[in-house]
């Protein structure tokens, strides 16, 4: 059936006018993304200058995709508005920040959450308690100022700190969890739990020998902070 010219011309309209306020409320995560970038640059770049040491191996960063954002509204079941989705969804700006040791994780997430313009919304150690698939990483989401035109917005980040092991556990049980359509067969998940002790090791035995070279200290944990 032929549609009918001006109610196409009022749904094209509508369509622009929703994907304009979509790449609007997107645009705020990336320069709150932008924001929590260059603090961890700075406080790379201070260390290697001030310590002749680089504790960060690499950074990542990502707006979730439409269709992740999507998946996790339904999964969660929220109201599908723009505040609803502001107010529940917390890693619609994540960065990941890879360190040698486990030691750097906690200096950095103890740097960046002390700078007085963060907020610090959220914070899950799975670093101390490690989730029972294996997984490791030390998380925070954060609230940083962003100054549009329009005023100020604090947008939420999620900051997920962790060592090179953890990270290559964590990238390899991703793959496997979607290659297997979240229903992981039980010998699959059992290996992973190992790998995962296995990387812990390498951890601990990597860190002993880098003090024993460099000097210094470790961390305990951090503290856990729900909202
Ligand atoms: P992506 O691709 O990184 O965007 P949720 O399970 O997401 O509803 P919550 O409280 O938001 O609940 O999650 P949590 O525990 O803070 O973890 C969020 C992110 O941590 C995930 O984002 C992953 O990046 C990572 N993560 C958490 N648990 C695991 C795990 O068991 N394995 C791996 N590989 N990563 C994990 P997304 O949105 O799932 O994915």
């Amino acid at each position: 059936m032929p549609l009918d010219e001006p109610s196409f011309t009022a749904t094209l309209a509508e369509m622009r006018a929703m994907r304009d306020e979509f790449q609007r409320f997107l645009l705020e995560y990336r320069f709150g993304l932008q924001e929590v970038e260059t603090k961890i640059t700075i406080l790379r770049d201070e260390f290697q200058l001030m310590h002749d040491y680089n504790p960060i191996e690499h950074v990542s960063s990502r707006v979730k995709t439409p269709d992740s954002l999507a998946e996790k509204v339904a999964r969660r079941g929220i109201d599908q508005d723009f505040e609803t989705i502001r107010a529940h969804i917390t890693d619609i700006a994540g960065i990941r920040v890879t360190c040698s040791f486990v030691a750097d994780a906690y200096r950095l997430f103890d740097l960046l959450t002390a700078q007085d313009d963060i907020t610090v919304r959220a914070v899950k150690d799975y670093i101390a308690r490690p989730k029972d698939n294996g997984y490791k990483s030390l998380h925070a989401i954060v609230e940083v100022p962003v100054f549009l035109s329009s005023g100020r917005v604090d947008v939420p980040v999620e900051v997920q700190f962790r060592t090179i092991a953890m990270d290559f556990w964590a990238s390899l049980e991703h793959k496997i969890y979607y290659k297997y359509d979240r229903q992981v067969p039980s010998h699959l998940l059992d290996s992973l739990r190992d790998a995962a002790d296995t990387a812990a090791e390498l951890d601990v035995r990597m860190e002993r020998l880098h003090r024993e070279v460099h000097g210094g200290a470790g961390r305990a944990a951090a503290t856990p902070v729900e909202v």
